[in-house]
């Protein structure tokens, strides 16, 4: 595509409920899109940062910074590119692989709504919908959090995450465990809130049956996920420490993680998971598509990716109404437990202008 101008709207959206996670508490989201110009057309990208840099070095305020200073200026510089030139023209930048990802995505839905091609089709998609699970935060009360579990279970979320920390562990898992029953698919995520001296304690999840232990360690810190996973009957699943398809191989080979949870955005985009996912799938490394409290524009890319081969577990592709009254495209509804991969072109969804504008929380940056 011929790139003529970069823009960069900044939303608030008020979450439907609290999300608690061992890094904080959120009650809103708030999101940064970019949204490409090009001579063939418009495309979206929504960057996944979140407000703080506590799950990731990457918040929003640095996004939109290191966008307007270096990335967007050398994708014009290049002005005509294709989605697969994206990440060697920014490759001079290091990291910032979320800011990155959402240009790379614009110029990708930009380039496949031109040809009239889906992101299903693009990515590779074996199935029209995906099965869904939920991530569950940390309550204030076990029995508020049965109340909010039990209503997924309701809705048909076919699988429940549920975020654990040091004192909110073995107690809320044994709890869910009882109110599912032991054929529920149930795992767990700690977003590096243990250590090394954990792991014993850890080993107290074994007998609950859970399909998972998603990152308990920090991010650099492969080698400890290592020891646990010897320690431990529990599949042990990277999340953050995958920042791309070498260090995936890198963790996979050093039996650190035995399931990969894929996220666009904290690998740089949508082509880089696909790597991964085939990296993965050579493998036999079951992979599930993360997410990131994402609009519509994220999801949509996010169920498209999920619908590849390798995602043989369900994923944190959860409907719209499970984080907001409204979303910003089209909503994403569960049916049966799954979502349906959108199949118009590009992303297949479209952005709701008058809602852009009444989220606004500033006036748009156009970068050209
Ligand atoms: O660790 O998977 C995570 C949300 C924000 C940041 C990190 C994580 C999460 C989730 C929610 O678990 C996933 C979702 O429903 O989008
Ligand atoms: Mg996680």
């Amino acid at each position: 595509v011929t790139l003529e101008a970069v823009e960069l709207h900044r939303i608030g959206m008020p979450l439907v409920r609290p999300f608690e996670t061992s890094f904080g508490r959120q009650t809103a989201r708030e999101v940064l899109l970019v949204r490409v110009r090009t001579a063939e057309g418009e495309g979206w990208g929504e960057c996944v940062a979140m407000t703080d840099p506590f799950y990731s070095h990457e918040y929003v305020d640095g996004c939109e910074a290191v966008i307007t200073s270096y990335l967007a200026p050398a994708l014009l510089a290049a002005r005509t590119l294709r989605a697969d030139d994206v990440a060697g023209l920014l490759r001079f930048v290091v990291g910032h692989r979320m800011a990155k990802a959402a240009l790379e995505t614009a110029v990708l839905d930009a380039q496949t709504r031109a040809a009239g091609l889906s992101f299903g089709e693009f990515f590779g998609a074996v199935r029209p919908e995906v099965d869904c699970g939920v991530s569950v935060g940390i309550s204030p009360s076990i029995d508020e959090l049965l109340e909010e579990v039990a209503g997924y279970r309701d809705a048909g979320y076919r699988r429940i995450k549920l975020k654990i920390k040091p004192g909110w562990d073995l107690e809320p898992v044994a709890a869910v465990r009882e109110l599912l029953g032991p054929a529920a698919l149930l795992q767990v995520d700690a977003n590096t809130a243990y250590t090394e001296a954990d792991i014993d304690h850890l080993r107290g999840l074994d007998p609950f049956g859970l399909l998972l232990i998603e990152q308990p360690f920090v991010e650099e810190d492969i080698r400890t996920h290592v020891r646990l996973a010897r320690a431990i009957d529990t599949p042990v699943c990277l999340d953050e420490s995958i920042t791309g398809v070498d260090v995936a191989i890198d963790a996979i080979e050093r039996d650190a993680t035995s399931i990969v949870n894929i996220k666009p955005g904290r690998v740089g985009g949508y082509l880089e998971a696909i790597r991964i996912h085939d990296a993965c799938l050579e493998r036999d490394v079951p992979v599930w598509c993360g997410g990131m409290l994402e609009t519509g524009v994220g999801r949509a890319a996010n169920v498209a990716l999920a619908a590849l081969p390798g995602f043989t577990l369900p994923g944190d592709t959860s409907a719209s109404d499970r984080y907001f009254a409204e979303d910003l495209t089209e909503s994403f509804v569960l049916v049966d437990g799954r979502l349906a991969v959108p199949a118009g072109p590009g992303s297949g969804v479209t952005v709701r202008e008058e809602l852009l504008g009444d989220w606004a929380l500033r006036t748009p940056v156009v970068l050209s």
